[in-house]
């Protein structure tokens, strides 16, 4: 396969002044008649456009027909054939969106025709030159298909009559959406500041109506943030949502029809969690935030993927902190950098927020994309201030509104916005792997001295790192516990450099990376008396939070390799917080939440330490039973106090009490042997306190009876049945995971070409860390032989679940040897996909 690289960027050589499509639905026959106007901006070139697995039934050149010959990726019209001035490309082609399994393109799910175009979806509806730097006002028409399956025909833009839409908003292909079926709709409106009345509909099956009120409000909340904080207002009539059964992504920012993932829109009380819900308020607001930073503004190619979803992350990440709690919404995020992002940058996939080259695009949404990309946007406002970041995001959008841009265009705004150099900043976008960052103190006639020394280690194709702009925001506390000095934000921008704070009248305690200020790995030798100091005064939540974690990490990575039992103190420690009540409920069950199994192997693994999975896991099980011994009675009271009167609702103040009493249950459950889980699994009105009881009965293996019982009350749901099938495979006993995930992919209800099935089944199994590494080395041949039976289904679903095996130099030789057996196997199947072929190559190499 072909590699792609940033460094042969072109312009595509022609305009596309404007797109009309007609679509004739039907299953296996679908008819797409295109007509382009179409402007040469280099007379003389041959027009390349893109497309796949089409049938081409004919095509015209203002009106005179021509002979064109495709080829496996599309054609090209010869420059000759071509005039030199404006014309109309037209033409038509037939396809089979109910034979598309791979849900990329147009496609079938349950009856309904859908589409997912980004990245390179759109080349399978028509030849197109299918690339983002290319964007043109739609008009389209669906003609409904004859077996009248199709009542509703939705597209982008607003409507013009039955079927009918205009977009007047010029777009990439990969933002065009089409959505025909039997569909149902939930209505409101919106006004916006400029007083402008925008219908809103959320679309869904029959039946789902009634679970889409809290979709629908966390949208209006979504359009309102965008106005206030970042001055952007809503551009067309209409902003609709479509719930999907079968998608593979979360959900998509199709222009003004963004379609979704089911299971973030669809929640009732009973059937979601607080867990969902903050999901669906999140992912809906991203989607929408993508209007502007996506939208409005693109990308000019793949390459620049972070420019719309770094920055559209990070706004999604400050709409839910300002919704919720910044603190706890801040050790979410960073419990998940941590565990796909920094897993991914300590791997064969490391690559740089901007990556240089690629084979499949598809492969590029990742961790580092995403979520370090969010980070770096993160650091930016940090570093210039707010108002600063608001001036150069206002300039961003006067300046680029409409057009397809790049880092360099990102970054620009800011320097000219604030002055200042940002040459080396923008190292972080080009620049692979996480810092470490390690930390000497010194203390002397009252001044204390902070040396910090920054360090990226290599990573595939990168070597010789250049020091980067770290913003550490730091505090020092005295030994009582009081803050000495005022939080402040040292910028680190040479490889080794040294902080003074003067006028101390003792040696204080500093708390490093407040708020968790940059993506990178503290080495700093901190003192268990200095920890539990941390952890019981810091003022910053997330470092309060992150001692408890030092604490948690150090005592099981002792547990794990000296066979030492936890200290009186850190249990203590521990126990402390879980009954301090000046704290948010929702603060202490995530500080009383153990570091996970891959966080632990991760750990091991960077301290030279080769993991055991096994030994992980009894460590985990053994520390979990010693707290829920010593905190017994602070437990129970939590469990009691922590009860939500009245009906569910799921504000975070809410999620907070349940979180913290669910954990609390967990942890009893060790000691009653779960009668209060049993308890409550049967009498719970809500999907996440019955999910928690469920859970903690799994866990100590006491789950059967529920497990029938689950089956019977939500058989007919498929939403909860993923949780179902999931928490099945992810919290059985390690030994006998493997085996309960080929017994549910034996299920009548395992329906393996639907990927949240897929995800919650195979997916589940490499969630459970040591039943996966399982030594007998069947966890990896399971998984192997289910991604080589939906390679050629869908191929982007299962390249995306190889990375399970991203961290196979981390284990024994064993381990390391089965997994490279099952990867070469995977390898060498005939007809393997691109996208797969390139994951399993880039692990290996
Ligand atoms: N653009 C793909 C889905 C998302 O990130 O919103
Ligand atoms: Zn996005």
């Amino acid at each position: 396969p072909q590699t792609i690289r940033l460094a042969d960027y072109t312009p595509y050589p022609f305009r596309i002044d404007h797109v009309e499509l007609i679509f004739s639905l039907a299953p296996t026959a679908t008819r797409v008649l295109s007509t382009l106007k179409v402007t040469p901006l280099q007379p003389g070139t041959d027009m390349r456009l893109d497309g796949e697995d089409l049938l081409l039934i004919r095509a015209a050149i203002d009106g005179a027909p021509v002979s064109v010959t495709p080829d496996a990726t599309g054609l090209t019209v010869p420059a000759a054939l071509l005039p030199d001035g404006p014309f109309t490309w037209e033409c038509e082609v037939q396809i089979a969106p109910a034979e598309n399994t791979a849900l990329e393109g147009l496609y079938m799910s349950k009856g309904m025709y859908c589409t997912q175009c980004e990245a390179e979806g759109f080349r399978k509806i028509t030849y197109y030159p299918d690339r983002p730097d290319v964007m043109a006002p739609f008009d389209v028409r669906i003609l409904a298909a004859e077996d009248g399956s199709t009542p509703v025909l939705l597209s982008n833009g607003n409507p013009t009559g039955h079927g009918r839409w205009t977009d007047p908003w010029p777009k990439p292909a990969y933002l065009f959406a089409l959505v025909a079926g039997d569909l149902v709709s939930v209505d409101d409106s919106f006004t916006t500041r400029s007083g402008r009345d925008i219908a809103l509909r959320i679309w869904v099956r029959p039946g789902d109506e009634g679970k889409c009120a809290y979709a629908m409000d966390a949208l209006k909340r979504s359009m309102r943030w965008d106005e206030t904080e970042y001055g952007r207002e809503y551009d067309l009539d209409i902003f609709q949502i479509v719930a999907v059964d079968d998608f593979n992504m979360g959900a998509m920012e199709n222009k003004g029809l963004n379609i979704f993932n089911s299971k973030y829109v669809l929640a009732s009380p009973e059937t979601a969690t607080d867990r969902d819900y903050e999901l669906i308020e999140g992912i809906i607001a991203h989607e929408y935030f993508h209007n502007w930073t996506g939208n409005r503004i693109t990308c000019r190619d793949w390459f620049q993927l972070c420019l719309k979803e770094g920055l559209t992350v990070f706004r999604d990440q400050q709409f839910s902190g300002d919704m919720r709690s910044h603190a706890v919404k801040r050790i979410d995020d960073v419990l998940m950098l941590r565990a796909r992002q920094f897993r991914e940058d300590a791997g064969p996939l490391a690559h740089p927020v901007r990556p240089e080259e690629y084979i499949e695009i598809n492969n590029f949404y990742t961790a580092t994309v995403y979520e370090k990309g969010a980070e770096v946007i993160g650091m930016l406002r940090t570093l210039i201030g707010p108002e600063a970041y608001r001036k150069g995001c206002d300039l961003y959008f006067d300046r680029h509104d409409g057009q397809a841009c790049t880092i360099e265009d990102w970054i620009a705004v800011f320097e000219d916005a604030t002055g200042r150099d940002l040459s080396q900043f923008k190292l972080w976008y080009s620049q692979a792997g996480t810092p470490r960052l390690d930390v000497a103190e010194a203390f002397s006639d009252g001044t204390y001295t902070l040396t910090l020394r920054q360090e990226t280690p290599d990573t595939p194709g990168q070597t010789d790192k250049a020091p980067q702009v770290i913003p550490v925001t730091v505090g020092l506390l005295g030994r009582d516990g009081r803050e000495r000095a005022p939080s402040t934000t040292l910028e680190l921008t040479e490889r080794t450099q040294s902080f003074r704070f003067d006028d101390l009248p003792e040696r204080p305690v500093p708390s490093l990376l407040r708020g968790f200020s940059a993506p990178v790995i503290l080495r700093h030798e901190v003192s268990r008396d200095d920890q539990l100091l941390l952890l019981a005064h810091d003022t910053d939540p997330f470092n309060k939070w992150e001692a408890g974690r030092s604490l948690a990490k150090s005592t099981l990575i002792a547990m794990v390799t000296e066979d030492t039992a936890p200290s009186e103190a850190f249990l203590d420690a521990l126990t402390t917080v879980a009954g301090d009540g000046s704290l948010d409920p929702a603060f202490r069950a995530l500080a009383l939440a153990l570091p996970s199994e891959d966080d632990l192997a991760q750990t091991l693994h960077a301290s030279g330490v080769t993991p055991d999975p096994d030994a992980i896991h009894a460590a985990r099980q053994s520390l979990t039973r010693a707290f829920a011994a010593h905190a017994e009675p602070t437990l129970s009271a939590l469990y009691d106090t922590m009860a939500v009167p009245g009906p569910y609702t799921p504000d975070a103040k809410a999620a907070g009490r349940r979180a913290l009493r669910g954990t609390a249950l967990r942890l009893l459950s060790e000691r009653d042997n779960g009668d209060r889980a049993r308890a409550q699994f049967l009498s719970a009105d809500n999907m996440t306190e019955q999910l928690a009881a469920f859970s903690a009965l799994l866990i100590i293996g006491q789950g059967s009876a529920a497990v029938g019982t689950f089956y019977e009350q939500w058989h007919e749901d498929r939403l909860v049945m993923d949780k179902w099938f999931a928490l099945q495979v992810s919290l059985a006993p390690p030994e006998k995971a493997v085996r309960a995930c080929k017994a549910l992919a034996a299920h009548a209800d395992f329906d393996w070409k639907n990927p949240n099935r897929f995800r919650s089944t195979l997916g589940a199994l490499t969630m459970n860390a040591a039943g996966f590494h399982n030594p007998s080395g069947e966890g990896y041949e399971l998984l192997a032989d289910w991604l080589i039976r939906l390679d050629p289904v869908n191929p982007q679903t299962a390249a995306r679940m190889t990375t399970a095996f991203d961290s196979w130099r981390r284990y024994d030789t064993n381990r390391q040897r089965l997994i490279k057996m099952e990867l070469e196997r995977i390898a060498a199947t005939p007809g393997l996909s691109r996208d797969v072929t390139e994951m399993v190559g880039r692990i290996l190499a």
